[in-house]
C-alpha cells in the first residue's frame, strides 16, 4: 500500500454573491462519492477515504465509483453548459495491466452516500460518455472524461442540477487484476472528485468585491527559497515571501481594493521557529501586528482566520487563538469535549460595499493532529 500524505489544507467556504459574469469555468466537488464492491455486494463504503474501480476475478470481484454533484447556486440559472468535464485523481495503480475506464451517467439521483451498495446501483446509461485508457503503474494524476453531453441534457434540457455517473472499467472480470484507486471525498477536497463546468450565463447583478485569501501559511514569517514557476523561466531557487513582503504586498492590495476580504483558510501554525514561539504565539502576533495596519487603512482588518488542523496541535496554539488573537478565528467543527458546544464562533458576517457576506469556517477533520494536551478537551468533528 503506498503511504498517502495527510492534507494540510484546512477549508473555508464562503457565502457571496459575486459580479456579474457572462461566462465562467467552475469545479464542483461531489454531493455525494462511493465505491461499490462486487464481492460485498451489501456493503456500504461511502465514508471510505479512496474509491476502487476493479476489473477481477478476485475476492472483492468488481469495483466502481458513483459519484454525484449539485450544481444549484455553482452555475447560474438559465446557464448554457458549454462543456462539463468530469475529474478524479487517481492515486494508486495497484496492476500490472492497463485498463480503460469508462464513465457512464444516470438519470436517477436518488442513490445516498451511505446508503449505496453493489446491490442497490441505480441503473446507468448502457452507452459510456467517455472512455479513459488507464496506465498501469502510473499514479498521482487527473483522469478527465468529457461528459458534456450527458451535462447539457440534465441541465439545459431537462433543468436537473443533480448529476449523477458511475465510473467502471470498460471490461469488468479480467484475469489478472486491474485495479486503479481514487481519492473520494473523505480524503481532501483538494483532490476529490469534481465536475469543471465551462458555462455561459449570467448571476443577478449585485455589488461587487475581490477576496484575498491565504492558507496554510506554516509560519513562514522569514523569506525561503523556491523555484517561482514562471513563462520562461530557468530552474533556480529564488527568495520569496516572509513577513515584510507579504505584509507590504496584501496592503497594496487592500488600499487598490477597499471593498475587498481578506481570509485565511486555516493553518498559520507549525513550521519555522520563530512563528512557533510560543506554540504559535510568533504567528498570532504577526497576524495581530498585520490586522492592526490594515484597520489603518480605515476599514476592517483580516476578517477571519480558521482555525485548522495545525493550529490545534497544541493547548498553547488553542488557547493563543481563543484568546491572543484580535482576529476573528473560527471553526464550525471544534467542539469542546465537555460541553459539547462549539469552541471557536461557527461564522462571521460581514457587510462588504452593501453585500452582507456570510463566512464559515470548516477544520479539516484530521483529529490525529489533535495535540495530546487537547485530548478530552476539544474535539474535531466530521465537516459533514
Ligand atoms: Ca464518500
Ligand atoms: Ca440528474
Amino acid at each position: 500500500m503506498k503511504t498517502k500524505l495527510l492534507p494540510l489544507l484546512c477549508l473555508m467556504f464562503f457565502i457571496a454573491s459575486a459580479g456579474q459574469v457572462s461566462a465562467g469555468v467552475v469545479d464542483i466537488g461531489p454531493a455525494a462519492d462511493s465505491q461499490m464492491v462486487e464481492g460485498y455486494p451489501d456493503s456500504n463504503y461511502g465514508g471510505d477515504n479512496a474509491m476502487y474501480v476493479a476489473s477481477t476475478t478476485g475476492a472483492y470481484k468488481n469495483e466502481r465509483a458513483w459519484v454525484k454533484f449539485d450544481l444549484t447556486g455553482r452555475i447560474p440559472a438559465g446557464a448554457i453548459i458549454n462543456s462539463a468535464r468530469l475529474r478524479m485523481w487517481c492515486w494508486k495503480s495497484d496492476s500490472d495491466d492497463n485498463m480503460t475506464a469508462n464513465v457512464h451517467g444516470s438519470t436517477d439521483d436518488t442513490w445516498t452516500e451511505t446508503g449505496i451498495t453493489w446491490n442497490s446501483q441505480p441503473p446507468y446509461g448502457t452507452t459510456a460518455l467517455d472512455s479513459r485508457a488507464m496506465t498501469a503503474n502510473t499514479e498521482d494524476y487527473w483522469v478527465e472524461w468529457d461528459v458534456t453531453g450527458f451535462v447539457q441534457t440534465e441541465v439545459n434540457d431537462n433543468g436537473d442540477m443533480i448529476i449523477s455517473f458511475v465510473v467502471k472499467a470498460a471490461v469488468e472480470g479480467q484475469d489478472p487484476y486491474r485495479i486503479y484507486a481514487f481519492d473520494g471525498k473523505e480524503y481532501s477536497s483538494s483532490v476529490a472528485p469534481r465536475l469543471r463546468i465551462d458555462y455561459t450565463g449570467e448571476w443577478p447583478a449585485t455589488n461587487g468585491f475581490k477576496i484575498f485569501h491565504m492558507n496554510d501559511m506554516h509560519s513562514r514569517l522569514l523569506p525561503h527559497e523556491f523555484d517561482v514557476p514562471d513563462t520562461g523561466d530557468t530552474v533556480g531557487m529564488e527568495w520569496v515571501g516572509g513577513a515584510s513582503y507579504f505584509t507590504t504586498k496584501l496592503l497594496e492590495l487592500k488600499s487598490a481594493n477597499p471593498d475587498s476580504l481578506i481570509m485565511d483558510a486555516g493553518d498559520i501554525s507549525e513550521g519555522n521557529p520563530l512563528g512557533d514561539l510560543r506554540g504559535n504565539g510568533g504567528m498570532i502576533d504577526f497576524y495581530n501586528e498585520l490586522d492592526r495596519k490594515l484597520k489603518l487603512l480605515g476599514g476592517r482588518g483580516i476578517d477571519a482566520v480558521v482555525v485548522g488542523n495545525h493550529d490545534v496541535n497544541s493547548a498553547q496554539m488553542l488557547s493563543n487563538m481563543e484568546n491572543n488573537a484580535d482576529f476573528p478565528a473560527i471553526s464550525m467543527n471544534i467542539y469542546d469535549a465537555v460541553t459539547g458546544n462549539p469552541y471557536f464562533p461557527e461564522y462571521v458576517t460581514i457587510t462588504v460595499n452593501g453585500t452582507k457576506v456570510g463566512i464559515l469556517g470548516y477544520t479539516t477533520d484530521s483529529s490525529s493532529f489533535l495535540g495530546d494536551d487537547l485530548v478530552g478537551v476539544v474535539e474535531v468533528k466530521k465537516c459533514v
